[in-house]
């Protein structure tokens, strides 16, 4: 029997191909990549993790017989992903997704009541950094660092932040934020403020820029946070999902807290997949294709400037820029962009602004990212044009606005 599900697969799959995907966490993946999703790894159960990676730890290993080539794939994955970041960091591969990474990376070292650091959401922070309609705004107390006037992390604000509020957690990664963030330095401020009765953990969420920092260009955290956390669908251009990296002292608490923390049965077929995206990542190719993201969004981002738009920090130094019509087009909001956009094969989302008037709902910017359309073969020449289709698609609809 043909399932009804095939017609809509493949009612997605043309969206994919002909609509223009500028959504900054998304990314098309590879057939190899694919093709291990649907592999029939997907059937097993293995609570738990590979026995041989707890000689001299006490571990179990797994909790279902069978597991022999879960244990070499799962094993496989996190030596490779470990070669991808050139680290001796431990690293987890079982969580489900970014949020989960995140949910198990704050229940390793901090417990309820604690207080956390992190970059607001309406300045480009994410949902799991301490929002309050989310888990980690519930479970524990959280002090956000801000943003200068035009939109560049305020490093000092952590500074007097940390010395004000003793976070038990300072997180640094952002999810619409288009500049080099400095983990040397944020490091730095911890120690300063570290001594022998207080030192806060290091967390960083690298998810957006994760590729960047595989392709070294992007200050790395490995060596500095304590625990990192990403995603490996973004610029990683895996399968969705997560993971956590972290200092190998940490390795324990954090496996814990995965797995029985907070996960059940790891998600084997996804961890194939992942591994499979650490063999491509880890490829001269790769290097080259996140080079041409970054060139891209810098190309794309200089043409709206040029017609006159206001890109929040003034451009970008990674995949990813902000368009804020707060003073350009004080009548759009960045869901109308979103809509309008949508009805001429345009894919991108509205984004919160620094200093934001609108609801999260209304926003008055859209995000632009350019790693889904780089992996579809688009240059810099290409970005530029389409720069200049979506100015006049806004310019004749801001008319009807009048
Ligand atoms: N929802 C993702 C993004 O669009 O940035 C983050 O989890």
């Amino acid at each position: 029997m043909e399932s009804e599900v095939f017609k809509i697969i493949e009612k997605e799959r043309k969206r994919q191909s002909e609509n223009v995907e500028l959504i900054a966490s998304e990314n098309f993946v590879s057939e190899n990549v694919l093709k291990a999703m649907g592999s029939c790894f997907t059937n097993k159960y293995c609570e738990g993790y590979p026995a041989v990676r707890y000689d001299g730890l006490g571990r179990k290993g797994r909790y279902y017989g069978g597991c022999i080539y879960a244990d070499e794939v799962e094993e496989y994955c996190r030596k490779k992903w470990k070669e991808v970041f050139k680290t001796d960091y431990h690293v987890n591969v079982q969580p489900h997704a970014g949020s989960q990474a995140n949910f198990a990376a704050f229940m390793s070292v901090l417990s309820p009541g604690d207080t956390i650091l992190a970059m607001d959401l309406n300045n480009g922070g994410h949902l799991t950094h301490g929002s309050s309609v989310n888990f980690s705004g519930k479970l524990y107390k959280t002090v956000f660092y801000d943003v200068d006037d035009k939109g560049f992390i305020d490093y000092d604000d952590i500074d007097g932040k940390i010395k004000k509020h003793k976070p038990r957690l300072v997180l640094a990664g952002a999810s619409a934020y288009s500049r080099e963030i400095d983990f040397n330095r944020i490091g730095r401020i911890i120690k300063e403020n570290s001594d022998e009765t207080y030192r806060p953990y290091f967390m960083v969420d690298m998810a957006h820029i994760a590729g960047l920092v595989a392709a070294e260009l992007h200050q790395s955290p490995f060596g500095i946070a304590d625990i990192i956390t990403t995603t490996t669908h973004k610029t990683l251009r895996g399968p969705r999902g997560g993971m956590i990296f972290c200092k190998p002292e940490l390795a324990k608490q954090v496996d814990g807290a995965v797995f029985p923390g907070s996960q059940g049965g790891p998600l084997m077929h996804v961890i194939a997949a992942k591994a499979v995206a650490a063999e491509e990542a880890c490829t001269p190719e790769y290097k080259e294709y996140i080079a041409d993201v970054v060139r891209n969004c810098k190309a794309m981002a200089d043409e709206f400037t040029a017609r006159g738009y206001e890109i929040v920090t003034g451009g970008t130094d990674n995949h990813l820029f902000l368009v804020d019509f707060s003073n350009t087009h004080p009548k759009l909001s960045g869901k109308a962009v979103q809509d309008m956009l949508d009805e001429h094969a345009i894919t991108l989302n509205k984004n919160c602004v620094p200093n934001e008037k609108r609801s999260p709902t209304q926003t008055s910017g859209v995000r632009i990212g350019t790693a889904a359309e780089t992996t579809k073969g688009k240059t810099a020449e290409d970005f530029v044009k389409l720069a200049d289709r979506i100015d006049e698609l806004i310019t004749e609809y801001y008319k009807t606005l009048d």
